[in-house]
This record gives structure tokens, C-alpha cells and sequence, in this order.
């Protein structure tokens, strides 16, 4: 297990669950200085980035780019994958495309989260997961081109009404011709949609593609009320090798937030004797 934290590159996402915010040197910097294994992208666009300059930071301060969010798309231009307007569903899935390729240029997933969108109005459910299906049978094999998987976030009750619990994304994705999905597994969401955290891990098995290291109320581990040591168990037991990453609250600022983050990581993910 590695450890990466959060580097929000978007101005709109003021107050989202990001630790550093706007500055991409100077989080790459602080980071490295705390001993992160890795950085958490939250950019603008694929064509917002400097692709060299995040290059040449990763590399001057020896870390890995763990994913790339493109939640940006829903957050600032209001684009989803299962929009009834299909020049919206089109221009979501280019969005995301163009992040699935620098992402994967640097050997990095991208994460489809907000990005999925929801079924509300005219469109029905099952019109909403076909599109989502659709999207994910391109999106795959896309990031495979780059020797990467496609991580896809089941979020809680109040951000999508199409997966809040692992096991059913589980059961969606079972079916795909792809199967270079992995899913992205949220603490804080899993907190409020699990009936056990642990259990619904062990149950994805080699399909928990990443996770977002968060307790109860969004702030760093061990600020909130989260039982954390059944949860690396079970991670443990599936061999999980991938990120443990802090999409959390910069809270009480941004510093105290990562620093709060890796002292529970080296608590609770450190190697064992
Ligand atoms: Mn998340």
C-alpha cells in the first residue's frame, strides 16, 4: 500500500475535499516533505495541465502520480455521462478521454466519479446505467492502451442515485466487456452506504483499484470516528498494492490535514513486523 494525497487544481472546487489547493509546485513540494508516495491530480482539464511541468515536479521530488480526477467536468462545465442531451454525453466522455491519456501518460488512472451523473427527469434508469455501460466499453480499453485501469467511484445516496454501494457496482460491471475496471473505494462514501466496510472490500477483491483514505466527516483519518483496523485487515487480505489516497477536507488547514494523514497511515498501513 502507498500513500498519495490530493492536489486540487480548480478554483471552483473551493470547499471540496481536497488537502492542497491551486498550487501545483507547491503541494508536490509539501507532500514529498511529509513522505507521500504520491499525488492525487484534481485538474481543470487534460488541456489545463502542464504536462512537462507536472513532469519535471514528480520526478525533482520522487513521486508518483496515483490518479487523475475528472470531476472538473460535471463541477465546471456541468457535462455527464448520462445527460439526456447526447452533445453533453459526448462532450463528458471526450472530457474524460483526454484525462484517461495524460493520466495514462504517466502511468496514472483517471477517476469517474461525479462524472457519472444521475438518472432524474426523462431519463430512467436503465436509460442511465446503458449510457454509463456504453462510456465505461470505450473508456476501458482506452486506459488499457496506456496499461492502466479506469476507476470508477461509487458515491453516497446524496451525490448519485446510480451506485452508492460497492457490491451492486460490483454486480454492474461484472458483465462489461471490459473488464479494466477497478473500483475506486471511498471511505466516506462507503461509511454512509455499507452495511460493512471490510466485508464489501474483501467481496471486490482484486477489483479495488484505489482508495480514498477519509474518516466519517471527510477529514483526515483519525479526526473522525471511522474503526480503521478491519478495514486495512480486510485490504490486507485482498492484497491491495495500489493507492491509499486523502481526498479529504483541508481541515483545520491544509498542512494539519496531510500531516494527520500520514501519521495514520504509517499507523495503520505500515508495514507489519
Ligand atoms: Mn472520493
Amino acid at each position: 500500500m502507498q500513500s498519495a494525497v490530493t492536489i486540487s487544481l480548480v478554483p471552483q472546487a473551493r470547499g471540496g475535499p481536497f488537502v492542497f489547493w491551486d498550487d501545483l509546485a507547491a503541494g508536490c513540494e509539501q507532500a514529498a516533505a511529509m513522505g507521500f508516495d504520491a499525488v492525487e491530480v484534481f485538474p481543470p482539464s487534460a488541456e489545463a495541465v502542464d504536462a512537462r511541468e507536472l513532469r519535471r515536479l514528480l520526478t525533482q521530488h520522487h513521486l508518483k502520480l496515483a490518479a487523475m480526477g475528472t470531476g472538473a467536468g460535471w463541477l465546471v462545465h456541468k457535462l455527464r455521462l448520462t445527460d439526456p442531451d447526447p452533445a453533453i454525453r459526448r462532450r463528458a466522455h471526450d472530457f474524460i478521454a483526454g484525462i484517461v491519456d495524460l493520466a495514462g501518460s504517466f502511468n496514472a488512472p483517471a477517476i469517474v466519479g461525479s462524472m457519472q451523473g444521475r438518472f432524474e427527469g426523462e431519463v430512467s434508469k436503465e436509460q442511465a446505467l446503458k449510457w454509463l455501460a456504453e462510456n465505461l466499453e470505450q473508456l476501458g480499453p482506452r486506459a488499457h492502451a496506456h496499461g492502466v485501469p479506469l476507476l470508477y467511484e461509487p458515491l453516497n445516496r446524496y451525490e448519485t442515485n446510480l451506485f452508492n454501494r460497492v457490491p451492486d457496482a460490483l454486480a454492474f460491471l461484472k458483465p462489461l466487456r471490459t473488464q479494466n475496471i477497478r473500483l475506486l473505494c471511498d471511505l466516506f462514501h462507503m461509511n454512509i452506504e455499507e452495511a460493512d466496510i471490510a466485508e464489501s472490500l474483501r467481496l471486490a477483491g482484486d477489483k479495488v483499484g484505489h482508495i480514498h483514505f477519509a474518516d466519517t466527516n471527510r477529514q483526515a483519518i483519525g479526526l473522525g470516528h471511522l474503526h480503521v483496523p478491519p478495514i486495512v485487515a480486510a485490504l490486507r487480505e485482498i492484497q491491495f498494492e495500489g493507492f491509499i489516497s486523502a481526498e479529504i477536507l483541508p481541515m483545520p488547514d491544509s498542512i494539519a490535514a496531510a500531516k494527520q494523514t500520514i501519521a495514520s497511515f504509517r499507523k495503520f498501513c505500515g508495514n507489519q513486523p
